[in-house]
C-alpha cells in the first residue's frame, strides 16, 4: 500500500488513526519510532519553530519546503496543514498538487478567511468565510487531486469562532457534500464537552478529525470509543517539548556554569548521529566510494 492509501483506509479501518505534530524531519522521525501512525505537518509548530504567529506569517513556500522534506524522511503518512488554502478556491485548485507531489498524502484544509488567526489564542481573530465559498474551495482540492486515495479535509471552525453547534453541523454536512473525505471539527474549549455534544449530533457519512490539544482529557481509548472519529491528531506537542526541553538545559547550564552536569542528561552525540540516518550514509559511502 501506498501512503495515501494507508491513510485512507486507515479511515474506514474502525481503527483510530493517530497523527503527531512535527516541524522538521527530526521531529517527523522520532515521531515515527514512538509509533505515531502518522505526521501533521502543522502550521502552528512551523511558524513557531520560526518564532513568529502562527497567522500566515510564513509563505507557502516555506510550508511546502517543510512538508518535502518531512514526507522525504517518514515512512508514515504525512498530514499537511494547508492553513485557509493560500488564497480561495482558485488558489487552492494549484496548492493541491504541489502538497500532493511534495510527499503528502492529506490536506487540511480550514473555512476561515486569509490571513487567518491561530486558534487557540484567546480573543483571536477568527473570521470564517461563506459557506458556499469554502464549498468551493473543497471542490477545488477534490477536484486538483491526481491521486484519488489523497485525503482532502475540511476543517470547521464555528466552534472557534464562538458561532454554535448548528452552525457548524451545517458546515461539516456542505463540506462533505462538497466532497471532503473527513471533517476536522475543532475546539478550544478547556472541557470535552462542546465537541462531544457536536459528535453526538454529527448526521454526516465522512468519519470526524479531532485535535484535544485545549481539552486533553480526552484519552486515545475515549475517542476510538466515541465511533465517529477516524483521526487524533497531537497539535503541538512536539514544539512544546522542545521548547520546554532546551529552556530547562539552557538555564541549567548557566547555573552550574558548564555542561559537565548536563552532559549525562541529553542524548548521547552518536544517538543523533543514528537519527541523521548515518547507517544509510556508510553503506552509500562503502558502495560507492572508489
Ligand atoms: C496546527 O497545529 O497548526 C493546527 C492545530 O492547525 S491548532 O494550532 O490547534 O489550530
Ligand atoms: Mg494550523
Amino acid at each position: 500500500m501506498t501512503k495515501n492509501q494507508t491513510l485512507r483506509a486507515s479511515l474506514t479501518s474502525g481503527k483510530l488513526f493517530t497523527a503527531m505534530a512535527a516541524h522538521n524531519p527530526l521531529a517527523a522521525k522520532l515521531a515515527e519510532e514512538a509509533g505515531f501512525g502518522g505526521i501533521w505537518g502543522s502550521g502552528f509548530e512551523l511558524s513557531a519553530s520560526y518564532a513568529v504567529p502562527d497567522a500566515n506569517i510564513l509563505s507557502m513556500g516555506t510550508h511546502l519546503e517543510m512538508m518535502r522534506a518531512i514526507a522525504g524522511t517518514v515512512d508514515v503518512p504525512l498530514i499537511a496543514d494547508i492553513d485557509t488554502g493560500f488564497g480561495n478556491a482558485v488558489n487552492v485548485h494549484y496548492v493541491v498538487p504541489l502538497y500532493e507531489a511534495a510527499g503528502a498524502s492529506a490536506i487540511v484544509m480550514e473555512d476561515k478567511t486569509f490571513p487567518k488567526d491561530t486558534s487557540l489564542r484567546a480573543d483571536g481573530r477568527q473570521e470564517l468565510v461563506r459557506i458556499e465559498e469554502f464549498q468551493g474551495k473543497v471542490a477545488a482540492a477534490v477536484a486538483a487531486r491526481k491521486d484519488r486515495s489523497f485525503t482532502v479535509i475540511a476543517r470547521v471552525e464555528a466552534l472557534i469562532a464562538g458561532l454554535g453547534h448548528e452552525e457548524a453541523w451545517a458546515r461539516g454536512l456542505a463540506y462533505e457534500e462538497a466532497g471532503a473525505d473527513a471533517v476536522l471539527i475543532h475546539s478550544k474549549q478547556p472541557t470535552p464537552d462542546e465537541i462531544l455534544a457536536f459528535i453526538d449530533g454529527w448526521k454526516g457519512r465522512v468519519p470526524l478529525v479531532l485535535v484535544p490539544t485545549a481539552y486533553p482529557q480526552l484519552t486515545e481509548a475515549d475517542i476510538a470509543a466515541l465511533g465517529k472519529v477516524g483521526i487524533v491528531i497531537y497539535g503541538n506537542h512536539a514544539i512544546r517539548a522542545a521548547a520546554g526541553a532546551m529552556r530547562q538545559v539552557f538555564a541549567r547550564i548557566r547555573a552550574d556554569g558548564g555542561i559537565r552536569d548536563v552532559d549525562r542528561t541529553l542524548p548521547a552525540v552518536k544517538d543523533i548521529i543514528r537519527l541523521q540516518g548515518d547507517e544509510h550514509m556508510r553503506r552509500v559511502e562503502a558502495s560507492f566510494l572508489k
